[in-house]
């Protein structure tokens, strides 16, 4: 190995280091009653049958160019019967829940996913709705990455590209996010305004990881290193 090559090597290996010991990592339990169009300060139910409890709601670490991953499982039903995991399952076929004030609505197959939403700093109360993502088939529940924007509420799922299996997602953090809040989009039968929260059971244990500004090869190189503790674990 020449000199100039183990120098280059080294230097990777220490950026990649001090992008890991910045990375904000937690975990956080998501109830299946949490209500993800509560933005953690109420629970709307416009469509009945209870509005559930507080979302879980993450002050990120400031920053621009930041990437979050996820690990998540568990298990959580609607109407005291039907369960599933993260990824969503077919209590019903398909969500279609419009926005709720300035959090957007969620559509998409499947029903019952663990899902997030990014939101910015300050008193978001009269601010706009943005559209939904979209989420067409279950192809699109299973991409490299995405893109969301703030106040759009986006799927997380497992985390992974399959359903317990394949490698993790990257979810490009929107600059100008000061909070992650995870939840559930449900409403009566997964279709309509939102609400009926209070019959869920269970929930998602959640690990997240936020990588701050990395650059793509450390990013890489962090999901790679998580990837392979998870294979171990
Ligand atoms: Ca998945």
């Amino acid at each position: 190995m020449s000199n100039a090559f183990s120098r280059a090597a080294l230097v990777i290996g220490v950026c990649g280091l001090a992008s890991a010991s910045l990375a904000q990592n937690g975990f956080t339990y998501v109830k299946a009653t949490a209500n993800i169009f509560g933005y953690g300060v109420s629970t709307p139910q416009p469509g009945g049958g209870g509005g559930g409890t507080l979302a879980n709601v993450i002050a990120l670490n400031s920053g621009t160019g930041r990437v979050a991953a996820f690990s998540s499982g568990g298990q959580a039903g609607w109407a005291g019967t039907n369960v599933n995991g993260p990824d969503g399952g077919n209590f019903s076929a398909n969500t279609s829940i419009p926005s709720v004030g300035p959090i957007s609505g969620f559509n998409g197959p499947l029903s019952g996913q663990l899902v997030g939403v990014f939101i910015e700093a300050g008193d978001i109360s009269a601010l706009t709705a943005p559209g939904g993502m979209s989420y067409p088939d279950l192809a699109s529940y299973q991409q490299a990455s995405y893109t969301p924007g703030l106040r759009q509420v986006f799927f997380i799922g497992d985390g992974k590209t399959g359903t317990g299996s394949g490698s993790l997602q990257a979810f490009f953090v929107p600059d100008g996010a000061a909070y992650l809040v995870l939840g559930i989009a449900d409403a009566f039968g997964f279709n309509g305004q939102t609400g009926w929260y209070d019959d869920n059971v269970g929930g998602y244990e959640t690990s997240y990881t936020i990588i701050p500004a990395p650059g793509s090869l450390a990013a890489a190189g962090l999901l790679g290193l998580l990837a392979a503790r998870r294979r171990r674990a």
